[in-house]
This record gives structure tokens, sequence and C-alpha cells, in this order.
């Protein structure tokens, strides 16, 4: 049977007010929502933390650096994070999907990666659930806790499961070439050196960096669509805010946005 996979990460700034901490965008979260359930393909959603998680891990300074943090700050981020998925657990169910909330600490086992675990995501699909799993702040071991980004998420699943189309619903339209002119980059292509081709544009990543980000917002976002299209699959960036995009996206239908070209592709 094809493969039809398709993992997409909502981004923090388009499920959530960035800049109203603890405020979800229930509008948009709805608009996603009904388009995903038009969709008969197999999905799997990754969250980011936006004004919920990046809020609390900010007050308890708390990052991607495995470290013993401050148990209330482990534990408030963590449940803020599980309140933001059940409410994306609950607008999706509202469209008569069937999610499935998983927190990422169940994919670590003795601070390293339970492949088998998250291969049971994709097994999920197949009996019509939509597994949704988002940033978080992780055991690894010894008492020591980090946050997990959804953008690593995306690539640690994207190798495991080898799914059909790879998608970062974001705020913005895709990569631009810079902030003055604002023109998307509409293709990026690998190049032999594990590196990008863009000679003919500059990106500016520095601009789209966001101070209440812990875990590195756009830049994070482009070095996890790197390794991901270093394995030979494209990543589509789209503005989650425009949920037709998402469409379009999921459809082929000619979205506006930014494609990493995977690897093996050129
Ligand atoms: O917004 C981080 O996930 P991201 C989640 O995908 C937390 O980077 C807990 C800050």
């Amino acid at each position: 049977m094809k493969n039809r996979l398709v993992i997409i990460k909502l981004g923090g700034s388009v499920i959530t007010f960035k800049n109203k901490p603890l405020t979800a965008n229930y509008k948009v979260i709805k608009n996603i929502s009904k388009i995903l359930s038009k969709q008969e393909i197999p999905i799997i959603i990754v969250h980011g933390g936006g004004s919920y998680g990046h809020y609390w891990s900010v007050k308890w300074d708390m990052h991607t650096k495995p470290q013993k943090y401050h148990p209330r700050g482990i534990s408030i981020v963590h449940s803020s994070m599980s309140i933001l998925n059940n409410i994306i657990i609950d607008a999706l169910f509202n469209q008569g999907l069937n999610p499935y909330g998983i927190s990422p600490f169940s994919f670590f086992i003795n601070g390293k990666l339970n492949s088998n675990k998250i291969l049971e995501l994709k097994k999920m699909t197949e009996h019509n659930i939509i597994p949704v799993t988002y940033g978080d702040a992780v055991y690894r071991k010894n008492n020591n806790y980090s946050i997990l980004s959804g953008d690593v998420l995306m690539t640690i699943l994207s190798k495991a499961l080898n799914p059909s189309k790879i998608i970062f619903a974001l705020n913005v339209d895709g990569l631009y070439n810079n902030m003055n002119e604002k023109k998307i980059i509409k293709e990026i292509k690998f190049e032999k050196n594990n590196t990008y081709n863009n000679k003919s544009t500059k990106i500016n990543l520095t601009n789209n960096l966001n101070v209440h980000d812990v875990t590195g917002g756009i830049k994070r976002k482009v070095e996890e669509a790197t390794k991901i299209a270093g394995t030979g699959k494209d990543v589509i960036f789209i503005n989650g805010l425009d949920s037709t995009q998402i469409q379009k996206a999921l459809q082929d239908e000619g979205f506006k946005g930014t494609i990493f070209k995977g690897k093996k592709y050129r």
C-alpha cells in the first residue's frame, strides 16, 4: 500500500497568541481542524508551545539543555502543554476526528529514543486515530529534564516513520529572502556539501527570532527542515493562519510557501 502518512507541525504562533500569556487562538485551531476533517489521509500532528509552554519555560529559566530544573517549573510547563494539547484535541474531536494526545515523555526510555513506541504512532493512524504530540518538558535521565521542541520532534518522527509529506504551519507565508522585500523563497535545494543553495537569496533569520521562544524560533525550524531534507524528504513551510494553505499543501494544489527539496530529488 502506498505510504500516505502526513506529519504536520502546528506552530505555537499559529495556535496561540504568542504575546498574550496562556491564550489559545481558538478560531485558527477550529479552522485547521475543519480542514483536517475533510482529508482522508493518515495524519500525525505535532504542536508547539506558543504562549503556554514558552511562557512558563522563560519564567522558570528552562531550556533545551538537559538539567535539573526546578520541579515547580517542570510541572507547570508540562501541565500548560497538556492544557494546550487538550484544547487542540477538543477542536479536532468536535470536527468528527479521533485525536489522541501523547506527551513525548513516552518516546524516551533510559534517556534514549524508544523507536518501537514511535512506530506505534503510524499503526494508530491505520485505525483512524490522529496522534497529537507536542513540545514539552521531557524527562531525560538522572532527574535531568529538557525542553524538547516540537520542531525536533518533527525530525525524530520524520526519520522514524517515513511520511509522504512533512508540513510546518508557521505564522508567516514561508521563508523570506529578506525582511525588506519579504519575497517568499519558493524552493531551497540541497547541495552536496549538506548546505542549501540560496545564492540569489539570503535567508534572514535574525529578524524572525522571538524573545519568548526558548527553543530557537524560525532558526530551529530551518535547522530541523534541513536535517529532514537531508534524509531525502521534502519539507513544506506554509502559513497556518490561512488554513486554506494547509488544504492546498495536503492536496498538492499549488500552495504559497517554501519547499526544502529532499536531497535525493536533485
Ligand atoms: O514551540 C516547545 O515546543 P516548540 C514547547 O515546538 C515548550 O519549540 C514546552 C516550550
